[in-house]
């Protein structure tokens, strides 16, 4: 197994302006994805239910593409629910949006990422409490997707997103307060570009913890649009033995399938040039 090449797909009205190189039509999405060689795409869907699984098994094997992660982002944007919300029948809400998509994904052999829905501490919660929450809800998630044989993935965000982890160092370390095994971080270069001193680096001291990478650049427009050097990121991943996804969680800039081509062309050439 090596570094594979994946693509997101929203389809997620509320989410539009947001990092996603495809938009609304999964049809079109897995299409295109094939066409410029992706190896996986990642969806965005605004509800477990939005997406017929079988109508996704039949467009998957028609394309040959496989299913990389599913973002429970909806949760939060749609029904503004968190893991970390003051009452716990909101904080139960959020878990069982999450338990669904997890049970979407699983059988696809994917993901969940947990992102946006993890909140932030405030507003009549305590940074202890919010930790305490947050780390309930890994566990318990963590452990309903090991039934599927994925991990869960926990996204480090940066600080205008979440104010509970916003580096890969304090993602390990939450990762080691909690009982279940089975959640891995995402590496979002796009959060690292803000928060970390040095991606590499930070990339070589994530190792073993990483399970899923968004491929993108610093100002989150497609890998080769900014000045993140990718060199370094491609060269920390293969030292840790990284064989996730790069998936591309970037902005449709210039545009939806001009993203999608710089995509894979700079995947190509960071991840793929030094095998040959
Ligand atoms: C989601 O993957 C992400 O990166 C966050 O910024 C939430 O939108
Ligand atoms: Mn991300």
């Amino acid at each position: 197994m090596t570094i594979q090449s994946c693509v997101t797909i929203s389809l997620v009205p509320q989410a539009r302006g947001g990092p996603f190189v495809f938009w609304d039509d999964l049809a079109e999405g897995c299409r295109k994805a094939a066409a410029l060689g992706f190896d996986a795409v990642e969806v965005f869907p605004p509800s477990p239910d939005a997406v017929d699984p079988s109508e996704l098994r039949r467009l998957l094997a028609e394309h040959r593409l496989k299913l990389a992660a599913v973002g429970t982002g909806a949760g939060w944007v749609v029904q503004r629910l968190t893991l970390t919300h003051a009452d716990v029948a909101q904080r139960a809400r959020a878990q069982e949006f999450v338990r669904s998509i997890i049970d979407f994904a699983g059988p696809f052999g994917a993901s969940a990422i947990i992102g946006s829905m993890q909140g932030r501490w405030g507003d009549g919660v305590t940074r202890e409490d919010g930790l305490a929450y947050l780390g309930e809800a890994l566990n318990a998630l963590g452990e309903h997707a090991a039934q599927y044989g994925v991990p869960l993935l926990y996204e480090p965000l940066n600080r205008y997103e979440t104010n509970f982890v916003n580096t890969v160092a304090d993602g390990v370390g939450l990762l080691g307060t909690l009982t279940t095994r089975n959640v891995k971080l995402l590496a979002d270069l796009f959060h690292m570009n803000i928060e970390e001193a040095d991606i590499a680096a930070a990339i070589r001291a994530g190792a073993g913890s990483i399970g899923h990478v968004h491929f993108v650049d610093s100002n989150r427009r497609p890998a080769g649009f900014g000045h993140v050097d990718f060199v370094s990121v491609a060269n920390a991943l293969h030292a840790i033995g990284y064989n996730g996804y790069a998936s591309a969680e970037a902005l449709p800039y210039p545009d939806s399938d001009a993203a999608a081509r710089r995509t894979i062309d700079s995947f190509h050439r960071y991840f793929r040039a030094s095998e040959a």
